[in-house]
């Protein structure tokens, strides 16, 4: 028998090719024949080339598209790039090449590799988000929210060198700048600021209705807003004459307040230690700590610092006066920045009373009878609180909250962790800030009809003293919208996040040159049907695109608030036991790969290393194994095909057991793959893809001569092969395309219907068992077999049938043996 060639690259560009002309992929608007599927993978930064990590991501969410469009959906399965960025801007300043040019080759190299892997991404819709018909959007939108009251200025903390001005995160190491290595101070600049915290609540709500999510990270959403109730409390201060507010969630412990903490940034400390002479050791103090992050200095195991202000404060009930403190573990960013410390109750406030001789009151009781140790951290019964003395917590709680809200000194508060989204970039590129600063009118917004305001193409690399942008006068140099004025452009750009905020729903209209989008076209695309993408923008991303939307909702821009109705996180690959990136220096690049294997192996084999959703590891192995499975399929279709080509449908009821055997076979594949495809266990589909083949052909070639001349055997593995290829198709589609082709099959095999099973032909036979108890014959029973199941499988199955039949047996072991007599042991 002669082996046809299998020429994957010819094959493949030859598809490539034929879908590209025929536009296979393009998603159709309203259609009215079909339910819509939105399938979308999280668009990539461009950057250098792809690798086979990336492949894999791309692949799942591909298979599920092409998946989708086979069982009658109209699918939208669109590409774009995330394309201003830092890494850009870096290759400007340390190469010298331009950030445009740097980004628009890296977007070629992206696409072209997309391409080669057969993505059916509909591409007259690929948005670009450093394109000005893109961004011009961007900036539509930043409008829109300024209009509804949700944009506005604070001071924000930023990194500064003085030779390179303000730096990104990422550009200061360990304190010191990434080009001239000179010292990296924080320095406060007032920045642009979105109002993320004004849909808290609502946020926090409806992550109850994200049914599709996976919970973890509807808990890490739910943590990131971090919802406190409790109490709010006033304080006063007879030095600077002024009160000071505290959050607490454990107002009922407020007579065990011993000192109240300042957080060192907080501009009340500043004016405590000026007023008691201590400010130059706040400075001090302030400069010691600012190089440890929130969260280390939130940390419960780590040893607190402070210092003593030498200021007092009046406990608001019992009028004594405790000392105030600025301690490190107080964050500037939460409540008010202020604590009111019970080192009797709460873990962090016990470790800095220890330390600074703080006293430590017992306020609380546990209520089982023993002696509570302290810190104790539970709830119980109030006791050394005066007239709430012998009172439960929760009813102390409510109680004190209505004497303070009757005093007109506190109440009970709700607090969010979340903070607004602080969006100012002091970089190039990126999105300008639509906003324009006049003499007269203040920082006003640009007309929505002078969009886009445009990314000026020269500026100095060089130095980034004032934003790169202050060094072009031309882009500068503008009119106020309001008053006609001369008057001055703002030259901060946005955070990527905002241009990756909205793209999802540009794709829906990604050519409407008058608004964003047209609200129909969102309203009948969205949701996002399947979302893809990986677990580390489970709170920015996924959380910004929830704000917009329903901000957006609430503009009456579109008619749903939430974007994405189910998410998978896909886990991540791995070679020689890191992550597969190239800081790590273990890729495999996907041009090697498909030249040396074709799209149709990378996809399967990137199926076939494990569950999408688990991290895998790289196996040089399982490569071979699917492309020679590839291959195989493909000689046999060639040589066996031609021969059972003209055969007549087979549609009638099987007559024989090489009948039933076949049918068997074609319809457990159709099952497997179908059920894995449903659970997304891909790797289940490509093993069961290859049971299915094996199955076939072994029983095509242990036929006899003369019975491959019986027409309705020919019949069946015609609809056998044709099955199998159908079922192929989403994932290794240009050979399942070419092989339909040489089966002499009308249209796209992409477009065809996805095979359905026939339950009948699941079961092949019922059988009857005798059983013996300790050896000796006792009964008989009817069990069906599954035919497909291997004999672990079976084995289950008939434990538990013979279980509940003798189940007043005490039953110790059932064996079932060669000869179909089932032995049970028993007692
Ligand atoms: C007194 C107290 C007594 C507290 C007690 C706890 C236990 P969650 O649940 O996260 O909202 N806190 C308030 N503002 C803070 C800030 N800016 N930095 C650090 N800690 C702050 O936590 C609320 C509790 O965290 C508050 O309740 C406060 O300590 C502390 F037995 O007040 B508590
Ligand atoms: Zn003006």
């Amino acid at each position: 028998m002669k082996m046809a060639d299998y020429d994957f690259k010819g094959i493949e560009t030859k598809w490539q090719e034929r879908w590209a002309r025929a536009r296979a992929f393009r998603a159709k608007d309203f259609d009215p024949d079909k339910p819509k599927a939105y399938i979308l993978v999280m668009f990539p930064y461009p950057s250098g080339d792809l690798h086979m990590g990336h492949l894999r991501n791309y692949t799942i969410g591909d298979v599920v598209a092409r998946y989708y469009r086979m069982r009658g959906f109209n699918v939208l399965n669109p590409m774009g790039f995330d394309a201003f960025g830092l890494p850009a801007e870096q290759a400007a300043i340390k190469r010298g090449v331009h950030p445009r040019s740097w980004t628009n080759e890296a977007v070629e190299t992206y696409k072209s590799q997309l391409m080669r892997a057969g993505f059916s991404y509909d591409w007259e819709r690929l948005v670009n988000t450093s394109a000005p018909d893109y961004y011009k959007f961007t900036q539509w939108i930043f409008l829109k929210l300024h209009e509804m009251g949700l944009v506005y200025r604070k001071e924000a903390p930023v990194n500064y060198c003085e030779e390179h001005g303000v730096l990104a995160d990422e550009e200061s190491a360990n304190g010191f700048c990434w080009q001239c290595g000179g010292e990296v101070q924080r320095k406060m600049l007032s920045q642009w600021f979105i109002k993320t915290t004004e849909f808290a609540d609502e946020l926090l709500h409806q992550i109850n209705e994200l049914e599709g999510w996976p919970e973890r990270v509807r808990v890490m959403q739910r943590n990131w807003i971090g919802r406190s109730v409790g109490t709010r409390v006033a304080f006063e201060i007879p030095s600077i004459r002024r009160s000071v507010e505290v959050f607490t969630t454990r107002a009922d412990t407020i007579f065990g307040v011993t000192f109240l903490a300042i957080s060192p940034e907080h501009e009340l400390a500043e004016e405590i230690a000026r007023a008691s002479g201590k400010l130059s050791l706040l400075h001090k103090f302030r400069e010691r700590i600012s190089k440890f992050s929130a969260i280390e200095r939130s940390a419960e195991e780590r040893e607190k610092e402070g210092i003593y202000t030498g200021a007092t404060a009046v406990h608001p009930l019992t009028g004594k006066e405790i000392p105030i403190w600025v301690a490190d573990y107080v964050l500037l960013e939460y409540g008010t920045g202020v604590v009111m410390g019970v080192p009797g109750h709460d873990r962090r406030d016990f470790l800095f009373a220890e330390k600074y001789r703080i006293p430590i009151l017992k306020v609380i009781e546990s209520t089982d009878g023993e002696r509570t140790k302290l810190p104790y951290t539970g709830y119980g019964i109030m006791v050394n609180s005066e007239e709430f003395s012998g009172m439960e917590c929760g009813d102390g709680i409510r109680l004190l909250n209505e004497l303070l809200e009757e005093r007109g000194i506190g109440g009970s508060a709700i607090q969010y962790r979340m903070r607004d989204w602080l969006v100012s970039r002091q970089r190039y590129w990126g999105v300008p800030i639509p906003m324009v600063w006049c003499d007269l009118c203040g920082p006003v917004p640009e007309k929505y009809e002078n969009l886009p305001v445009l990314l000026p193409e020269t500026v100095e690399f060089t130095s980034a003293l004032g934003g790169r942008l202050a060094s072009n006068p031309e882009f500068v140099n503008t009119t106020c919208p309001v008053c006609g004025k001369p008057a001055k452009r703002e030259t901060d750009t946005m955070s990527t996040f905002v241009d990756s905020a909205w793209y999802f729903l540009r794709f829906c209209d990604p050519h409407w040159d008058s608004a964003p989008f047209r609200e129909e076209h969102a309203n009948y695309w969205m949701p996002v049907d399947e979302y893809i993408g990986g677990i580390e923008h489970a709170v920015g991303h996924l959380l910004y695109s929830r704000f917009i939307c329903h901000a957006l909702n609430r503009a009456g821009v579109i008619s749903f608030r939430e974007p994405f109705k189910k998410l998978f996180t896909q886990g991540m690959l791995y070679k020689d036991g890191a992550k597969m990136s190239k800081s790590k220096g273990n890729v495999v690049s996907v041009d090697v790969f498909l030249d040396n294997y074709g799209a149709d192996t990378a996809r399967m084999i990137s199926l076939f290393w494990g569950p999408p959703e688990r991290d895998v590891e790289w196996q040089e192995g399982g490569v071979e194994g699917c492309f020679r499975f590839l291959k195989r399929l493909f000689s046999f279709v060639h040589s066996v095909y031609p021969g059972v080509a003209d055969s007549a449908p087979y549609d009638v009821e099987p007559r024989d057991d090489v009948e039933r055997e076949f049918l068997h076979i074609i319809h457990t594949g159709i099952h497997d793959v179908t059920d894995s495809m449903d659970g997304w266990h891909f790797n289940t589909t490509v093993s069961s893809l290859m049971v299915l083949f094996n199955g076939l052909s072994d029983r095509w070639d242990s036929l006899q001569d003369k019975q491959r001349q019986n027409p309705r055997y020919k019949s069946l593995l015609k609809e056998g092969l044709l099955t199998l290829l159908k079922l192929l198709s989403p994932i290794s589609p240009h050979i399942a395309e070419e092989l339909w082709e040489f089966a002499g099959q009308e249209g796209f095999i992409m477009h065809a219907p996805f095979p359905a099973c026939d339950e009948r032909f699941l079961l092949r036979a019922e059988v009857e068992y005798g059983i013996s108890i300790n050896g000796r014959p006792r009964d008989t029973m009817l069990v069906k077999v599954d035919a497909s199941d291997d004999e672990v499988r079976r084995l289950a199955l008939e434990q538990d049938r013979i279980r509940t039949l003798l189940k007043d047996k005490h039953v110790i072991k059932v064996i079932v043996v060669p000869n179909r007599l089932v032995n049970i042991v028993a007692e």
